[in-house]
């Protein structure tokens, strides 16, 4: 019995610390801007501007009407300096994943995501903006990173 015990007072003790993290609360963060997707393929901003260790809140609204599956869209936040042609594409094949990329090197230049959201929906993400630099943000949509992107630009 003791056996028993033992694992899972391991796991609540694990599910206690994670739920004792503190979730970032949007309506506190320094930055807040709100980002619309369309059916044109087209985010409303493509350029957003915050101060090193600034918190910010991005939302995203797919204003859209298209089902999510012809016409969805995400945003994602990336490291200064990714390459976002390769991101992008490494993430094509990836539907179950919200077309992120699998690849390790790769997915580890995500700073914030959003998951891909259909028409009406909306999600926002709250992240940490980092040392000064330009952090790009894309829709991993099959064929929308073309134009659906734009850069943080950090001071
Ligand atoms: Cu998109």
């Amino acid at each position: 019995m003791k056996k028993f015990l033992l694992p899972l007072t391991a796991v609540a003790l694990a599910t206690g610390l994670t739920l004792a993290e503190e979730k970032a609360d949007p309506a506190k963060a320094d930055v807040k801007v709100t980002i619309t997707g369309n059916d044109l393929m087209k985010y409303d901003k493509t350029e957003i501007e915050a101060k090193a260790g600034q918190t910010v809140a991005i939302t995203l609204k797919n204003i859209g009407a298209l089902p999510k599956e012809a016409m969805g869209h995400n945003v994602v936040i990336l490291k200064p300096g990714t390459d976002i042609i390769k991101f992008a594409i490494g993430g094509i094949a990836n539907k179950a994943g919200g077309y992120l990329p699998t690849d390790a090197s790769l997915a580890a230049q995500i700073i914030a995501n959003t998951k891909i959201l259909g028409p009406k929906e909306e999600e926002t993400i709250v992240f940490k903006a980092g040392a000064a630099g330009d952090y790009p943000y894309l829709c991993t949509f099959p064929g929308h990173f073309g134009v659906m992107k734009g850069v943080i630009k950090v001071k």
